[in-house]
Order: structure tokens, then C-alpha cells, then sequence
């Protein structure tokens, strides 16, 4: 009878920063699955991933989102834009910033952020690599923002994670399940496949390379019920760049093919025969028809 009288509280929660600053790593935690990619590389979370956090009395839905910089390409627009949408219609909202690192844009980005009165938790990311004390100044620094608290965690570590849980069930109200209660992510398999294969490019690559990557992937054949063929294209801006994607005797897509198929497998549950085409697109990242056909669209 008591399970009947408890509210079910559910929500649309957003996790906006700089980049870099862990906002996937956390969406990952919060979940306890991987639903979005993470690399040490900036700019890796192109779209909104949602990530669902389902309990007996709540559905707490969180939204990743791109890291907050200056766009210079159509992508990047679309990415600026992802951010803005995260800020509207929402319950709560995290703001993370990185603990363990100087940024000077991080503050100005952070007061800059339309909070449109939505309850904010101030999350100081990567204590695990700082030194305790380091932490109050930067707590003292965000004291008058009005923020519903500032939290220290770790990401990685999963240290204080539970604190933040607890601290956004208590700001949400009463609602809907808006998703059913055995899904994590309305991403399509698709989606996430094309993203793991992005995952280990921006491992791999060096520099400015991963940025410039999208891939789709284009079939997917059950051959037999635990063999999966999947298709897909990475595409590159440049054909010196698709020398470097393939390298040397197809070395370097053979690594990034390997280490991404043992991700997909683990995901569908088969074995994965991953078939990799790398081709080049000038300035993709420019062109609304490509950027439509790799998915960055709005939703
Ligand atoms: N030591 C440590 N590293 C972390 C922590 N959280 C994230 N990282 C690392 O920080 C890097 C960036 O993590 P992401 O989760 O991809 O960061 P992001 O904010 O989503 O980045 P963008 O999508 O590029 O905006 C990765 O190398 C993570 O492993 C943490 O709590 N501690
Ligand atoms: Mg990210």
C-alpha cells in the first residue's frame, strides 16, 4: 500500500560545459551503461545523447550535450544550438566544470548560460586528480550564482555521485514516465554503432584529424543469428587525411576496426563482421546536405 502512495517523480535534466570538462563520463555513470562516447579529445559529443535513469518511484531523464565553445563550421553552429535547445523546457539543469584545470572561458561560460530560473547544480568534475583544499576556492568563487548547490565528484571515480542523485530527485516534481521503464537511450542501434567507430578515431587520430570524421553506417545484415555484417563509411575531409585513416597497409583502420567491433559485439550480443569504407568529403562539416546525412540535424 505504501508503494501506492509514493509519488513517481520524473524529469528532463541537462548536463552542459566546456569541453572536455567529463559531461559524457558522468551521463555514463549516472546511467551505468555507455550510452555515450568519450574521448580525452575536445569537441567529442556532437548531438544531444540521452541517457535514462529509471527507479520504482522516479524516471530521471539526462541529456548530454556538446561542449560550449565558439563555433567555426556548420557543425559547430549545430552543436552551439544543441546547447541552447538543453535550456529550454528542462526540470534541472547540471553545469559541470573541470576541477583539476585552468580555463579561462570556463567562468564567463558558465555565468553566461541562460538558466532561465531552472533549478542548477554546480558540478566541480576530477577531484580525483586535485588536492582537496584546491576545492575551496573554486567553491568560494560560484558561492553567490545561485546555484541549488555545488558539488564536487568524480566522474571516473563515481565519488560523490549518489550526493547528486539524491540532490536532483529532490528538486523534480511529480510526472509522467515519459520513456518505458527498461530503456536506457532512445538512440538506434545505428547510432550508437556509428558513434563507437567515431569513439576509436578520435583514440587513434592525431590532432585536428578527429575532428574533421563523421561516420554512417549504412547496412546492417543479421548473416546468421550471432553473426551481425555492418557497413559503414568514415568520412574525412581531405585525401591526405584519408591516407592517415587507413595507414600504412590499412594498419591504422584495422585498429580502429578491431577495437571498435569488440565494443559493437559487446552491445548486440553477436559477433560483429565490421566492414569499413573510408571515403573523403571536402568541407562536410560545412555542407547542410552531408550534415543532414550523418544525423546532425535538428531532432
Ligand atoms: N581523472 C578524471 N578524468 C575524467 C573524469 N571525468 C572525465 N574524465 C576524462 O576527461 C576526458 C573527457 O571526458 P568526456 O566525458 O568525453 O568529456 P565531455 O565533457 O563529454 O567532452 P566533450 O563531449 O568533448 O564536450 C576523458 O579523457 C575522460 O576519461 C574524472 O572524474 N576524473
Ligand atoms: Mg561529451
Amino acid at each position: 500500500m505504501a508503494e501506492q502512495q509514493t509519488p513517481f517523480k520524473s524529469g528532463f535534466v541537462s548536463i552542459v560545459g566546456r569541453p572536455n570538462v567529463g559531461k559524457s563520463t558522468l551521463l555514463n555513470a549516472l546511467i551505468g551503461e555507455k550510452v555515450a562516447i568519450v574521448s580525452p579529445k575536445p569537441q567529442t559529443t556532437r548531438n544531444q545523447i540521452i541517457g535514462i535513469h529509471n527507479g520504482p518511484h522516479h524516471q530521471v531523464v539526462f541529456v548530454d550535450t556538446p561542449g560550449i565553445h565558439q563555433p567555426r563550421t556548420r557543425l559547430g553552429e549545430f552543436m552551439d544550438k544543441t546547447v541552447r535547445d538543453a535550456l529550454t523546457a528542462i526540470d534541472a539543469l547540471i553545469i559541470i566544470a573541470d576541477a583539476s584545470r585552468e580555463d579561462d572561458q570556463e567562468e564567463a561560460a558558465i555565468r553566461g548560460l541562460d538558466r532561465r530560473g531552472t533549478p542548477t547544480f554546480l558540478v566541480l568534475n576530477k577531484i580525483d586528480l586535485i588536492q582537496p583544499h584546491t576545492l575551496l576556492p573554486l567553491i568560494a568563487r560560484y558561492a553567490e550564482d545561485g546555484f541549488e548547490a555545488i558539488l564536487p565528484i568524480s566522474a571516473k571515480t563515481g565519488d560523490g555521485l549518489p550526493k547528486l542523485m539524491d540532490s536532483v530527485l529532490a528538486v523534480l516534481q511529480e510526472g509522467p514516465r515519459y520513456y518505458p521503464s527498461d530503456q536506457f537511450t532512445p538512440q538506434t542501434e545505428r547510432q550508437i554503432i556509428a558513434e563507437l567507430i567515431r569513439e576509436q578515431a578520435l583514440y587513434l587520430l592525431e590532432e585536428e584529424l578527429p575532428h574533421g570524421i563523421g561516420v554512417e553506417v549504412l547496412e546492417m545484415k543479421e548473416l546468421r543469428p550471432d553473426l551481425t555484417e555492418i557497413y559503414a563509411d568514415i568520412y574525412c575531409e581531405r585525401a591526405s587525411h584519408k591516407g592517415m585513416v587507413i595507414g600504412k597497409q590499412g594498419s591504422m583502420l584495422g585498429k580502429i576496426g578491431s577495437r571498435a567491433r569488440a565494443q559493437i559485439e559487446a552491445l548486440l550480443g553477436t559477433q560483429v563482421a565490421l566492414k569499413l569504407w573510408v571515403k573523403v568529403k571536402p568541407g562536410w562539416r560545412n555542407s547542410a546536405m552531408d550534415l543532414k546525412n550523418l544525423g546532425y540535424v535538428e531532432q
